[in-house]
């Protein structure tokens, strides 16, 4: 027998899909769509329990995903901490929590950078009870997504709108505490269509560095233009240390929430190259990678896993480039073999080295395939009857 020849990048890459994880959003398990139409699926989740219960499984046959996102009031109950027990028990944590300042009658001219001060009160009140559930489920950070923005020139002034959300921004952050965090989160265009208040990297990112230390830039992977190029962001963002969160999902066009790394898997490698390269995969970096995903047509959990599963695979490939190799090319000036290190990693059927690492922690090699097997999909099915609507697409 011969005997194997020894494989320092196989090595590096099982060591960094072994620390890798991936939070998976309770908005994920209910039912969602487009404005066109929802598709109803049996056995989606009744309750924030349900969606947990869901969430463990997703876990369980990943060995990668052991915290779920919540969404408020998507997600709203009376008591938090018995939630966080209730996740401990299924075998997941409770994640990053999710404001909602975006479905509210009120919130139709903008929610912290509304012209009005009383709306603007009852956003920032909104926020900071996120806080307070943050302290209750023991979460580290908070996600602000605002939908703030005019459809029309003229209809606000965009200067006075930046002000209400330093502002607003300002006020959440003093009232963080311990080792909390607040996310900042952009979005190019939707709902709003002529300007929004948070349309990109660079905008949340002079909020945050205004904000300080805690407060950091999630970058969705569906919240640019076309043609975007997300790992410069990615670079630049980790070289100034204000790369907080991922928000993955895949994109055709524009924010469309599909599985990450179903359109676009060489965009996903190249993103993850740069995270390694600026150190992003070490845990105390403190990037948290997370799934925002819907899934209208396809089954929800299967969806989940095949995503994490997308995600180490993406990960897997960038941790086999050959840092050395590429070093030296690129300072040689060898533009061509600088390029096929890339490529040489990307082309790298990763699936074994990802399976040989799920058997080594006990895990089944294929997680889609043992969730198909697992029947649990047939008896959420039965049990389940009037599952919810993930707060999406009504
Ligand atoms: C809206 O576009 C959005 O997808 C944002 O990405 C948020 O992260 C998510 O919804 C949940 O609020
Ligand atoms: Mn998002
Ligand atoms: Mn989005």
């Amino acid at each position: 027998m011969t005997a194997l020849a020894p494989d320092p990048r196989g090595d590096t890459a099982r060591a960094g899909l072994r620390t890798l994880r991936i939070e998976t959003p309770s908005w994920a398990y209910g039912n969602s769509g487009t404005r066109f139409k929802v598709f109803a699926q049996a056995g989606v989740p009744r309750t924030v329990r349900e969606k947990i219960d869901d969430a463990a499984v997703v876990h369980s046959l990943t060995g990668s995903a052991p915290s779920i996102a919540l969404h408020i009031p998507w997600d709203r109950v009376d008591d938090y901490a018995d939630l966080a027990r209730y996740a401990e028990a299924a075998g997941v944590r409770l994640g990053t929590v999710n404001a909602n300042v975006f479905q509210d009658d009120d919130y139709k001219l903008g929610s912290v950078t509304n012209p009005d001060p009383a709306v603007r009160r009852k956003a920032l009140a909104h926020l900071l009870e996120c806080v307070d559930v943050m302290d209750e489920t023991g979460s580290r950070d908070l996600k602000l997504w605002f939908s703030d923005g005019t459809n029309y020139p003229g209809q606000d002034d965009i200067r006075d709108r930046q002000d209400r959300l330093a502002e607003a921004l300002a006020a959440v952050y003093e009232r963080l505490s311990g080792d909390q965090r607040l996310l900042l989160e952009y979005k190019l265009f939707e709902p709003a269509f002529y300007t929004m208040d948070v349309p990109d990297w660079g905008t949340s990112f002079a909020h945050c560095l205004e904000l300080g230390e805690r407060a950091k830039v999630c970058v969705d992977t569906g919240h640019h233009a076309p043609g975007t190029n997300i790992e410069f962001i990615v670079a630049f963002l980790l070289r100034a240390g204000k790369l907080g969160a991922f928000d993955f999902n895949s994109r055709f066009y524009a924010d469309d929430d599909l599985m990450v790394g179903a359109a676009d898997p060489f965009q996903l490698f190249r993103i993850m190259c740069e995270v390694d390269r600026g150190g992003g995969l070490d845990p105390a970096t403190g990037v948290a990678f997370m799934l925002d995903q819907c899934h209208n047509v396809e089954q929800k959990i299967p969806g989940q896993i095949r995503s994490v599963c997308n995600v180490q695979e993406a990960t897997a490939k960038a941790l086999l480039v050959d840092r050395e190799a590429l070093r030296t090319a690129q300072r040689d000036g060898d533009v061509i073999a600088a390029n096929d290190v890339l490529m040489d990693a990307y082309n790298t059927d990763v699936r074994p080295l990802v399976a040989e690492l799920r058997v080594e922690q006990g895990l089944d090699p294929d997680p889609v395939g043992a969730y198909r097997r697992s029947g649990y999909q047939d008896r959420i099915a039965r049990e389940r009857v009037g599952g919810e609507q993930a707060g999406w697409g009504a």
